[in-house]
Order: C-alpha cells, then structure tokens, then sequence
C-alpha cells in the first residue's frame, strides 16, 4: 500500500479518508473536480467535488434502492427517467426490467467517457446498450423544454451544493412532477439524515409543495457514504404504489427473479420503515 491518500471534503469537521493504491485519473471537468483511484477496501472510486459518488464494493446498494424501489412500486413502468448517474450504475439496473426504455440525463460529458473508461464493470455495458438513451444536457433544461413523459423519473445526483443544487428545488420538482404520468413516481438521492437532517426536512416541503399525493422518504444503508446511512426521496402521484406487501412485490415481477444483491421483495416494503428521528424531519 502506498502512502497516497484521499480525504473526502464534504463536511468540515469530520473526514473519511481513503488509502489510495493508484491514481487513475484526475481532472477539473467544465462542471466540477473529478477524482477516480483505486483503493484497498471500496476498490474503484469516483469522487466529484471531494464528495465520494461511487465505489466497486458498495455501489449496488444505493443503485438498486434508487431503481427498483420505483420501477416495482409502479408496476408497469415503461418509460424511466435517470437524471443525473453518468456512471451508467442506475441505468445499468433499469436494463434488469425488460420492458423498461431508459434515458438518462447527464450534465457532464466527462463523468460518462471517464466512468466507461475507468469503471467498465459498473456500466459501461448499460451506457452502451442500445435500450439506452443517453442525452447530455443540463437536468433543470431537459426537465422544463421536454414534451415527454415518464413514468418513474430518478434523480441520481450529487448533494446540494454546485452543480446538483438546482436538482433539490420547488421549482424542478414541479418540473418533473408536469413530466410524470398519471401514477407516475420521483425519487431523489437525499443526503444522510444524521448529518444533513435539513436537506431531508427541505425536500419533504419541497415536494410536497410541487403537488405530489404521496410524499416520504426511504432508507438505504451506504457504507462508502459518511454517515453510513441514505434518506433516499419519494414522491408519487399515486398513495397506491407503495405499502404492498412482499408477495404483492413478486407477483408484479411475474415470475422473473432480479438479479439483485441488496434489493428483496421484503425490502421494497420494510425499507419505507423509518427511524423515529427520521420521521421528526418531515
Ligand atoms: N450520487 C450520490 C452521491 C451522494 C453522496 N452524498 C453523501 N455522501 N452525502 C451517486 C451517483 C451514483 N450513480
């Protein structure tokens, strides 16, 4: 092991900090700082503005909560939107649902061409599949000039600060809300309760004020992010598509097993259980 390290930035008074075994590529992309190394315990890394994004080790868990959540809690979504996930990850378990037609919506060109290059287990498969649409362009744009809708739309983004901001407002979840089909579904990557509790009590304002039936948020535990623990967004025009139980989540899948390593039918409904102080944020 070198004696390399990288510290990640996000919080100014405490600090996850990774032994690096090799660089494999840095640079300041047009849109913000892109780190990728590789290192003893996560493997692979993707960093973006000092904040972790993606590793090798943990990366299915956040991927598969933030897409099949969704996709089996509609039940006959079609048309799935990813905003944001340039690494190809979310896309990558979109493709697992046959009769799903993803497109994703990704603001930085670099964070696509780097992920190929460099995380080629994670998607470069999905960001080359012919099911894929890829569009480079900016989310808030693509959200407001589209005359497309969806039926689950998925906001893979980075935290509230630079580029991903705009994605955490009133504004673009009104947006996607006006893209969404009748019982269509959002769900937002939002933060670690512990240490950004006010990122969660914002966004249940937040889209809740954009006009969505169901609002409320759902967990996954991420090792790689400090914290260790996601509030992942949930906001559907339907109160309907969620609250099903285990057996409800298999028939939808009518036979077909997910080739999942962290998403179960039992956990599309136990991961709407929400620890008291989670539940004294909305
Ligand atoms: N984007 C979510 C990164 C969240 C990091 N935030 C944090 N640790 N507070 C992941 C992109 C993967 N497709």
């Amino acid at each position: 092991m070198s004696d390399e390290r990288f510290e990640e930035t996000l919080y100014p008074g405490w600090r996850q900090v990774f032994a690096v075994d090799r660089w494999l590529h840095r640079e300041r992309t047009e849109h913000q700082d892109l780190a990728m190394f590789e290192s003893p315990v996560f493997g692979r890394v993707l960093a973006l503005d000092g904040v972790v994004q993606i590793t090798e080790g943990d990366e299915y868990m956040y991927q598969e909560m933030m897409v099949h959540v969704p996709i089996v809690g509609h039940g006959a979504a079609r048309r799935v939107l990813i905003v944001g996930g340039g690494d190809g990850g979310c896309l990558r378990e979109a493709l697992k649902h046959p009769d799903v037609a993803p497109t994703l919506v990704e603001i930085d060109p670099s964070v696509v061409t780097f992920s190929k290059t460099w995380l080629p287990a994670i998607g470069k498969a999905a960001l080359e599949d012919p099911r894929s649409r890829i569009v480079i362009a900016d989310g808030v744009d693509f959200m407001k000039t589209s005359a497309e809708t969806f039926d689950v739309i998925i906001i893979d983004s980075t935290d509230p600060h630079g580029p991903g901001e705009v994605l955490f407002t009133q504004d673009f979840y009104a947006a996607c809300h006006a893209r969404l089909s009748e019982r269509g579904i959002l769900v937002t990557q939002n933060g670690v309760p512990f240490t950004q509790g006010q990122e969660v009590t914002d966004s249940w304002h937040r889209l809740r004020g954009a006009g969505f039936a169901d609002v409320t948020f759902y967990v996954v535990p991420v090792p790689s992010y400090v914290g260790g623990f996601m509030a992942l967004g949930w906001a559907s025009k339907d109160p309907a598509n969620r609250g099903f139980d285990a057996g409800e989540a298999r028939r939808r899948l009518e036979g077909r097993t997910l080739d999942t390593r962290y998403w179960t039918p039992e956990i599309q409904t136990a991961c709407f259980a929400l620890p008291r102080y989670v539940q004294d944020l909305l």
